[in-house]
């Protein structure tokens, strides 16, 4: 008896439930670099690096722990380039009895993994992956029947759930279940912030870059430098200097946006948390014990708890709830193709070059650039949510469809009709300026709202109001705005609309190609 057990890109997890109550001796672990995979978008080149690089250091963990890896690699002569391909392959390689296997974290690969029964001709187990704090089937049970699917309640039924930041009577720790009022602090100028734990490439990494740079080198991003953590230890490592270094001040700063700090204070886990270096409870203890510890106040422990067992999760629930639907939602009618310069960076935009070259470099944005920047720019300006989302899914090297698509198509450009955010996360450039020191040196006056030196942000934000006021200014929360844009004379509002229309008229489409494979 031979069982077949595929271990995924996303799947490096020792204790993955596949790998669990199975005779070593008994099973043939397949791993498998598929060209389909590096290119149904044209990852940033960091990325398939991190993913690569982390599937052989996993493979060599899983060989050491006593286990049979089958591994392919890309260049393998005979690889047929696609997941169920080298299934196929080693199901007759192995003369396999069985294939078990941990299902799929987005819906194109479980459709994959439907097939598999049929095109092996053997029983084919898919489990739950249970690497998760809240498996599917809760989720479904939590949003069944709701008019609203609001995050906060989610997220309080996952800290009773995991007991984290609860007290013994049930209560949430400090009385309050969320403290975010206290984390919208601008960080002081010349603060020293804490860069993330990095690591030298070992010959593995080198190989994999050598790899990627002569066959992936037309792909968006720079490959080098390359410090990722591509192993567990180096993950516990990042968690630990994380823990220690930045998760003090990651609570009062966690908005905020300065030129030249890619990081502040976030963790960069997110990485580590979806390739499964590291278990998202895991990660939340640390926080917790460091806040029991009396080394990190509550407001930033409480503040990435929730973030992990908060929006993770129920972003990964709505994702499942809403596929294959999702994808193709497009609530506003949005048509406008991506700008071009998302590619390149060749704007006059500050926040939105700044944001773009760190993107490029690192394969990184904190999650206020991601919303505030690169997604309220796409929104203002009427980009069709699928090009977006393309571009999210490329450029992350924390992007797999289960996460990027509902961060993108839902909280990002409302193109779930308010699933998953109360109101469109629309602003002009006084907030942006509020939460960065992008203005100060940018070519465009954020106090002007109009005409060609002003910020673009500042008149596409009532471009984007007045086009949608049928749809949106019923929304309590967009009332205010309403009630300001019916203030304005006619003359004010057209010299709105005409500065906004006159921008836009400026943007270059984005050519074939960048995302997907011109065809
Ligand atoms: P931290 O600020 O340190 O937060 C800690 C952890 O919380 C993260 O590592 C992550 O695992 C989790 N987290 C926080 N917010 C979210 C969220 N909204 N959804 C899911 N997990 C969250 N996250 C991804 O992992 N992959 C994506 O492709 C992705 N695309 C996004 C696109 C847009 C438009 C937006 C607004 C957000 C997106 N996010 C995505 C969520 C968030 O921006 C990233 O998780 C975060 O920036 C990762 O950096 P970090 O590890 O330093 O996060
Ligand atoms: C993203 C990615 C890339 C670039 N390459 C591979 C690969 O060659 N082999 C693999 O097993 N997984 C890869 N992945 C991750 C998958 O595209 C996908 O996100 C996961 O399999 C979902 O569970
Ligand atoms: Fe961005 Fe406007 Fe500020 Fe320039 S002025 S950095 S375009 S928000």
């Amino acid at each position: 008896m031979t069982i077949l057990i595929p271990v995924l890109g996303d799947q490096l997890s020792p204790g993955l439930a596949s790998l669990r109550d199975v005779e070593r001796g008994d099973a043939i672990v397949l791993m498998m670099e598929v060209w389909d995979e590096a290119t149904y978008v044209r990852h940033h080149k960091k990325k398939i690096a991190l993913i690569f690089s982390a599937m052989r250091h996993f493979a060599e963990a899983l060989r050491a722990d006593g286990w049979t890896v089958d591994y392919v690699p890309l260049d393998a002569a005979d690889n047929s380039q696609s997941f169920t391909g080298e299934v196929v392959r080693a199901a007759q390689r192995h003369k396999a009895s069985a294939i078990r296997v941990v299902e799929g974290a987005e819906y194109r690969v479980r459709q994959f993994q439907d097939e598999w029964a049929d095109r092996t001709g053997l029983p084919v187990d898919v489990l739950s992956d249970d690497r998760f704090v809240c498996p599917l089937l809760d989720f479904y049970a939590w949003a069944q029947g709701r008019r609203e699917y609001r995050m906060e309640y989610f997220y309080r039924e996952m800290r009773r759930r995991t007991g984290l930041l609860m007290t013994d009577e049930g209560k949430p720790e400090g009385g309050i279940w969320n403290l975010d009022k206290e984390n919208r602090a601008t960080p002081p100028r010349g603060l020293n912030y804490p860069p993330p734990e990095r690591f030298e490439p070992d010959a593995i990494t080198r190989d994999v870059m050598a790899l990627i740079a002569a066959r992936f080198g037309g792909h968006f991003g720079d490959l080098e430098p390359f410090g990722l953590p591509v192993t567990r230890a180096q993950a516990l490592k990042a968690l630990k200097h994380f823990i220690t270094a930045a998760l003090p001040d990651f609570g009062q700063y966690q908005d905020a946006m300065v030129a030249g700090q890619d990081y502040l204070y976030h963790s960069s886990l997110s990485l580590c948390l979806n390739l499964g270096l590291l278990d998202p409870i895991e990660v939340c203890r640390a926080a917790e014990d460091a806040y029991r510890a009396g080394t990190a106040p509550l407001n930033s422990v409480e503040g990435f708890i929730r973030q992990i067992i908060g929006w993770r999760e129920y972003i990964r629930g709505m994702y499942w709830w809403d596929m294959p639907k999702f994808a193709e939602r497009n609530a506003l009618k949005a048509t406008r193709p991506l700008p071009e310069f998302y590619w390149t960076g060749d704007t006059e935009m500050r926040c939105l070059k700044e944001s773009i070259g760190q993107t490029r470099r690192e394969a990184y944005a904190h999650h206020i650039q991601r919303l505030t920047v690169l997604g309220n720019f796409a929104l203002l300006t009427g980009v069709d949510p699928r090009a977006i989302s393309d571009w999210f899914l490329v450029v992350y090297f924390d992007a797999y469809e289960w996460v990027e698509l509902p961060n993108v198509i839902g909280m990002s450009q409302f193109a779930d009709g308010g699933m998953i955010a109360s109101k469109p996360y629309v602003s002009s450039g006084a907030y942006i300026d509020r939460m960065s020191d992008y203005c100060g040196r940018c070519r465009y006056s954020v106090k002007l709202k109009t005409g060609p030196d002003a910020c673009p942000f500042n008149a596409l934000y009532w471009h984007f109001l007045a086009r949608h006021e049928k749809r949106v200014s019923g929304n309590p929360r967009m009332s205010n705005m309403y009630a300001t844009w019916r203030r304005m004379s006619p003359e004010k509002q057209a010299e709105y609309l005409d500065s906004a229309e006159a921008f836009l008229r400026t943007l270059e489409p984005a050519g074939d190609g960048w995302a997907r494979q011109s065809t």
